[in-house]
């Protein structure tokens, strides 16, 4: 029985040592992945090149997302590679580009030491698409040795959790109703606005009570 709990113990240890390093790759995280919506994508790198620290990050921009725009970082010195537009596209807004945002550079001020991580922010305006669409920005992590290509997408059926190096991927999904975020904080408003019309009520009723009681138990 000692021998047996040992080993369970032995086991669950390095299940938990291994885990949040196995899938602890460079991945992107999306606020949203409406269709046509206006998203924050962040990109985080949890660990650098073999235990070598990160010097350069570069994210390569799916051509159906033309522009960008880079938060800040302190550590980072960020540059966006432009590439000519075989047409000129419309953005919205009444603008129109010649050329788009291929890819999206930082280079670290300090190389990023290994076992410690970073993020990065692109603000963007995903396309127009159908849910379940893919879109995939591989990432070249650079760093002071060696250099890693997170560029890999899984083969039809293939589990994307058996890749070594997975491209950052989101999914897209269904566009939002027409101001979908207003109707909600209306109702939500309309919503409070009930209930507090019946504490109200209910408050009034009970003073009503409280009144009427103390009237009769005055008389008697
Ligand atoms: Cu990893």
């Amino acid at each position: 029985m000692r021998i047996f709990t040992r080993s369970l113990a032995l086991a669950g240890g390095l299940l938990v040592v291994t885990a949040p390093l196995a899938s602890a790759h460079v991945t992107v995280t999306p606020d949203t992945t409406a269709s046509g919506g206006y998203a924050v994508l962040k990109f985080s790198v949890p660990h650098g090149c073999d235990g070598s620290g990160t010097t350069k990050v570069s994210v390569q921009m799916p051509e159906s997302i033309p522009t960008v725009s880079a938060t800040i970082g302190y550590n980072w010195t960020i540059n966006k590679v432009m590439t000519p537009l075989p047409k000129p596209v419309d953005i919205g807004h009444g603008k129109t580009i010649n050329e788009r945002v291929s890819e999206v550079v930082y280079t670290a001020n300090a190389p990023l030491p290994d076992g410690y991580r970073d993020t990065f922010e692109l603000s963007v305006k995903l396309p127009e698409g159908k849910a379940g669409d893919k879109l995939v920005f591989p990432v070249i992590q650079t760093c002071e040795v060696g250099e890693t290509s997170w560029i890999e997408t899984p083969a039809p059926g293939q589990d994307p959790e058996a890749l070594a190096h997975p491209a950052p991927t989101i999914t897209l999904t269904a566009a939002e109703a027409e101001g979908s975020t207003a109707s909600t904080a209306t109702s939500t408003d309309s919503g409070t606005r009930d209930i507090a019309f019946v504490g109200l009520g209910l408050g009034a009723i009970g003073a009503a009570l409280g009144l009427f009681a103390a009237v009769r138990s005055r008389k008697e």
